[in-house]
């Protein structure tokens, strides 16, 4: 199944995803966690992690070519960015001078706790160096701009980087949260996904219907965003489009073995989609396979489980 333009160039439109503050991810399972308690863990394993880069992983093993950007530091960033050329992930990243890619932690037990790590400092001229190369997407071009950003960083760097990307009209996309995503949408984000959880917080709503969904996502059009795509787990998608359009679609059913990056799956395949079809159905079903596919792996999934949800959707 020829899942995507298998010229790599897709079209000619080149895709960035940056991620300020990307992460080595330290999975460790325990039978049952007890604070104040020496747990000795069942299991354990290291990925590379920060949004933007799963996304870049997922575009990748789609067959899409893309460059992920950000900023690295210290033996972690290292083996980040070693990790990531060793599965044929391209890279730029900036290595900072000091500190460290933060190692974020998530205990499985017969509950999920994480632990989200705060990340290096960055000095301004990385934050200038970075801008110059996100400078170079031009008109049809994407660049996805996911996750946190380093505690140093004020929340106002992601529309620093977004008006490098408009002078020179290029698409962007935002996954992230609270003021930092509320912040872009003046900007006009080709795409925006919040998943249930994030687009609640923003209004300071528990929203769970699916008119709640469509309500807040069409708030989110009217500040500005041109597309949003509601991640919602195992219950789908709701895509929210700027001419009114929506498209709910449910996720396969399955055995989820895994919640990481679930979400950055389900983008990257929407954009691979949309890059490639021009068509928000076609481009909705793709971004559900890859976030479902990645559910039912222990971690990002391949192009082949991507394909077996696919054919079933
Ligand atoms: O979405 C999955 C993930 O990227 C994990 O890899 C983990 O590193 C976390 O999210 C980071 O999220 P944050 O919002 O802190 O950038």
């Amino acid at each position: 199944m020829n899942l995507y333009n298998e010229n790599k160039r897709g079209g000619g439109k080149l895709i960035y995803t940056v991620t300020l503050n990307p992460a080595l991810d330290y999975t460790v399972e325990v039978d049952r966690l007890e604070e104040d308690k020496i747990n000795r863990t069942v299991g354990e394993k290291i990925t590379y992690g920060g949004k933007g880069i799963n996304v870049s992983v997922i575009l990748s093993r789609l067959g899409v070519e893309n460059t992920a950007l950000g900023f690295v530091a210290g033996f972690a960033g290292n083996e980040l960015e070693r990790m990531l050329k060793s599965d044929g992930i391209t890279c730029d990243f900036n290595h900072l001078k000091s500190g460290n890619t933060r190692i974020n932690v998530k205990v499985l037990s017969e509950k999920e706790t994480v632990i989200n790590a705060r990340g290096p400092e960055v000095a301004e001229s990385e934050i200038a160096s970075l801008s110059d190369k996100i400078a170079k997407a031009k008109s049809g071009d994407y660049v996805v701009l996911s996750g946190s950003v380093p505690e140093n960083l004020p929340n106002g760097i992601y529309e620093r980087l977004i008006k490098k990307i408009s002078e020179n009209k290029a698409e962007f996309v935002v996954d992230t949260q609270g003021e930092l995503l509320l912040n872009t949408l003046k900007y006009r984000p080709f795409l925006v996904k919040p998943n249930l959880e994030e687009l609640g917080e923003l209004f300071g709503k528990d929203i769970k219907t699916e008119s709640e969904i469509e309500f807040y996502a069409k708030e989110l059009v009217n500040l500005g965003a041109k597309n949003v795509l509601v991640s919602c787990g195992e219950r789908g998608a709701v895509l929210v489009c700027e001419n009114g359009g929506v498209i709910k679609m449910d996720s396969p059913k399955g055995r989820a073995l895994n919640t990481t990056g679930c979400g950055d799956s389900m983008l990257a395949g929407f954009l691979a989609g949309y890059i490639k079809s021009n068509d928000f159905n076609s481009a909705l079903k793709l971004g559900i396979a890859c976030g479902a596919a990645t559910a039912f792996s222990k971690s990002l999934a391949e192009k082949s489980e991507i394909e077996k949800v696919l054919i079933n959707l």
